[in-house]
């Protein structure tokens, strides 16, 4: 019997794309600065100079997908990180942008065998979002672990 999983130490030779939105950035800065402290803590390079991340802003969650769709064909990335906040509001708007940013997003993961791993945030209230973009935990943090292990894990699957 094989087991097959990821490890989250085997930073050498990965290369992340993080695709982030820029509405609610008080929300996506946040989730970015976990993200890569994680990131960096796992051992991956995330000075400026880095070879190892490159980071892409995006303006809302809708354009997350065809953004990851072009970093992720691009050859040049192990893991796309997307990053964004859906707040309900009083908005419909809502429900149109999270169906096109977690449709497109599975979609191009899919598409490409690049794992394009979902961070974005979907909330009622902007309460919520700081809660879970750092008040009382940082999602970022574990969207950066997800990466890490499906970066193993797909080294290990090809
Ligand atoms: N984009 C978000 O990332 N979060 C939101 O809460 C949001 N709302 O509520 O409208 C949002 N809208 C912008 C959308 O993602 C696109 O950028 C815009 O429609 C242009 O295509």
């Amino acid at each position: 019997m094989a087991i097959i999983e990821g490890r989250f130490t085997e930073a050498s030779g990965l290369k992340i794309a993080v695709v982030v939105a820029r509405f609610n950035d008080l929300i996506t800065n946040k989730l970015l600065a976990g993200c890569l402290d994680c990131l960096s803590r796992h051992g991956i390079d995330t000075t400026n100079e880095s070879a190892q991340l490159d980071v892409a802003w995006v303006p809302g969650s809708f354009e997350l997908p065809i953004v990851s769709q072009s970093l992720a064909r691009s050859g040049k990335y192990q893991v796309v990180i997307t990053l964004g906040a859906v707040i309900r509001g009083d908005t419909p708007h809502f429900d149109v942008v999270v169906a096109e940013a977690s449709k497109g997003i599975s979609t191009v993961s899919r598409e490409t065998g690049i794992p394009v791993i979902f961070g974005v945030l979907t909330t009622d209230t902007m309460q919520q979002a700081l809660e879970r973009a750092g008040i009382k935990n940082n999602l970022g943090w574990s969207y950066a672990l997800q990466a890490l292990e499906m970066g193993s894990l797909m080294k290990k699957l090809n």
